[in-house]
């Protein structure tokens, strides 16, 4: 039965302190309307980025009972979006879940989360990297940040690239397989210090550009707000240029509402004193097509 209410099947970890994956992910899209079905690979105490002595279970051995029992459900899916994964093993598991319950109205997200400002996250490894160059030609749209596209394309980490070699780079992980490829997190002015979002859509060869202007702080899980809100967008009927945009502005915004506070970043934005601004109508217009 059609209720109007879209559903996501959300494949990532559930950290329970500090506004990352599916602690992030489960409000921003229920804000948006849109409910969100838990697949989780695996249960941490905290995010990695910033904490120390986490606990970390990892769920690779209970994911294929659990996706057993949907398959009986014949559960229909308007997207399929994964990010952070316990362990390269479910790169498999999580393929096969694909073949199951894509369809031709449906799209699959993947957010290869491995790695960020240069470097892998800690319990990240090059297995998981070969692993995820294979998973990515399942994906209809793919969010690396700047490393891991740098990672999966096996290129060094430049510090200030030029647009030009974004624009390849990101035509080089569509000729893998996803047709939209959206890299974040793209560092783009020394002296303004600002980054920015390009995409580029090989349905009809378009490149995107969506700077923002950048604050001094790193906040852990705005990757996965972004992404959230990108999958939002599109399910809303959005465009890709303005799902880009709603999504930039969401997280300066955010970024915005918690900078004038002294707590500890590794905690994350502010999330709850801003996932009402989702409703509102989108005023300020950013993207560029480059
Ligand atoms: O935000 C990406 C992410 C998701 N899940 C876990 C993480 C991170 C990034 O550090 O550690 C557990």
């Amino acid at each position: 039965m059609n209720t109007g209410v879209k559903k996501v099947a959300a494949i990532h970890d559930l950290s329970g302190f500090g506004r990352s994956s599916l602690s992030a992910i489960i409000p921003i899209l229920s804000t948006m309307g849109i409910q969100v079905c838990s697949l989780p690979t695996a249960v941490l105490s905290t995010h990695t980025g910033g904490f120390k002595n986490y606990s970390f279970v990892d769920l690779t051995d209970s994911m294929k009972n659990y996706i057993d029992h949907w398959k009986s459900l014949k559960i229909d899916f308007d997207s399929i979006y994964s990010g952070f994964l316990g362990s390269p093993e479910q790169i498999d598991i999580i393929s096969d879940f694909i073949d199951f319950f894509k369809t031709d109205s449906n799209f699959v997200v993947i957010d290869p989360v491995m790695a960020d400002e240069g470097a892998l996250y800690s319990t990240m490894d090059y297995k998981m990297v070969e692993k995820m160059r294979t998973f990515i030609k399942k994906a209809d749209i793919i969010t690396p940040n700047f490393t891991e596209t740098c990672y999966l394309l096996d290129e060094k980490y430049h510090d200030f690239p030029d647009v030009s070699k974004i624009k390849s780079m990101a035509k080089s992980l569509s000729d893998m397989g996803p047709e939209i490829v959206i890299i974040t997190s793209v560092p783009e002015d020394r002296e303004n210090k600002k980054t920015s979002v390009i995409a580029y859509n090989s349905n009809d060869n378009r490149y995107w550009k969506v700077s923002s202007n950048y604050i001094p702080a790193f906040y852990p899980g705005t990757g996965d707000i972004f992404t959230s809100i990108i999958v939002g967008s599109l399910l809303q009927g959005d465009s890709l240029p303005i799902a880009l945009d709603r999504s930039v502005n969401f997280i300066t915004t955010g970024i915005r509402a918690s900078y004038g506070y002294d707590y500890p970043k590794r905690e994350g934005i502010l999330l709850e004193k801003v996932l009402g601004s989702l409703n509102l109508p989108v005023f300020s217009s950013s993207y560029e097509m480059i």
